[in-house]
């Protein structure tokens, strides 16, 4: 069986649970914290990076979560996830990039360093003024996720698709660090809330970081 090396707030682990679970595709979990810089992560993926996925009776390691994702789509027939047009696929693509990449550096990379590492790994308090202005980004990221919600059935088109996937990952992450205000994004909180609710995403809101629990809200299906 597939191994899954990960922790419980890395947005692109989240990202590969949520098209395994779609996909019904059978893993385990392996916690796995990066910086604690274990030689067998470093041995798996010289990147020293989660996730991993990793089948040791067949001796195959993946790693990265776009390329894992991909390998995944191309070797299992359910649930198709980068589908459509090469137009639509397009798409699909030039949005997980964009919550993958800009996201994640506006706003979930900087929310894991002031709420999760500063607290559980150097002991330190979050720096007030990175925590506003990752609240402005997070605001201008909303209100273009409000967009795509007003102007498309799922966020990249007709379909569920990895996009959704992908941008429901980093949300996860930032509402399990209490650092999001929906004020005024009704259309995203919304369509969040439907990801939420579909069996992909259960395990990931029952499973918690060591020292840091979520926000009693975090895990609640109700808006
Ligand atoms: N592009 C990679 C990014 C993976 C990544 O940055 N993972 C973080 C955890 S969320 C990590 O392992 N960081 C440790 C480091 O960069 O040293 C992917 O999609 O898998």
């Amino acid at each position: 069986m597939w191994q899954l090396h990960q922790f419980p707030l890395c947005p692109f682990s989240r990202k590969l649970r949520l098209l395994m679970g779609e996909k019904n595709v059978a893993y385990e979990l392996v916690r796995e914290y990066p910086w604690e810089g274990r030689d067998e992560l470093w041995h798996l993926n010289p990147a020293g990076r989660t996730p991993v996925l990793h089948d040791p009776a067949r001796q195959v390691a993946l790693s990265d979560s776009q390329a894992i994702c991909e390998f995944l789509e191309e070797t299992v027939d359910r649930t198709p996830l980068i589908s459509g047009s090469a137009l639509q696929r397009a798409e699909i693509r030039r949005l997980v990039s964009l919550f993958d990449e800009n996201f994640y550096h506006d706003v979930t990379e900087p929310a894991l360093h002031e709420k999760m590492k500063k607290r559980i790994v150097l002991r330190q308090s979050p720096d007030g003024q990175v925590l506003r202005q990752l609240g402005r980004m997070l605001h201008g990221h909303l209100d273009y996720i409000d967009w795509l919600v007003d102007t498309r059935q799922w966020l990249a088109g007709p379909t569920l698709s990895l996009a959704d996937l992908t941008c429901a990952a980093h949300l996860s992450v930032v509402d399990y660090l209490g650092a999001i205000d929906w004020k005024g994004h009704e259309q995203a909180q919304g369509w969040y809330m439907v990801m939420k609710s579909r069996p992909s995403f259960r395990p990931l809101l029952s499973e918690k970081m060591d020292g840091l629990p979520p926000p009693r809200e975090y895990a609640s299906l109700d808006l």
